[in-house]
């Protein structure tokens, strides 16, 4: 194989988010290179009744994908895509132009009750990986999904 599955990472974004990645490159190489603004695919997830719509995503490795969450349920939520490995585009934190270097980067997009945003990353990843709301029982009322990187 190609490489080993990892994942992709969604990125949710909200005009009140907290992101939680783990810098690559050790922070010093936050120049945004890259074509902040033009993704090449986009995904739309809504967050409702502790479900995920869709709750498979497929995106395409290498690419630059923009997820935008809308939370239309009046609590918060949150996704999360454990093992997941990307670059982020553009929001400060891209590090596209060295794969050779990029640390992998986990993220956790903390979504505020009815608001939404969205997150553009990139990933040279494939496989399927599962994504879930970390918020105490949602992950087990139902709220998870799944990633697919091809
Ligand atoms: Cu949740």
């Amino acid at each position: 194989m190609l490489k080993k599955k990892f994942v992709v990472a969604l990125g949710l974004g909200m005009g009140t988010l907290i992101i939680a990645a783990s810098a690559a490159c050790g922070g010093s190489a936050r120049r945004a290179d890259v074509t902040g603004g033009q993704p090449d695919v986009v995904v739309d997830v809504s967050l409702k009744d502790l479900r995920y719509t869709p709750n498979t995503v497929e995106v395409a490795a290498g690419k630059t994908v923009q997820v935008n969450v809308t939370n239309m349920d009046g609590m918060d939520h949150d996704m999360v895509v454990d093992g997941l490995r990307i670059e982020k585009v553009g929001e400060g934190e891209a590090t596209g132009g060295h794969h050779a270097g990029v640390t992998p980067s986990t993220f956790i997009v903390h979504t505020m009750a009815n608001e939404n945003g969205s997150i553009t990353f990139r990933t040279e990843q494939k496989g399927t990986y599962q994504f879930y709301c970390s918020l105490p029982g949602h992950k087990d009322a139902g709220m998870v999904g799944e990633m697919t990187v091809s």
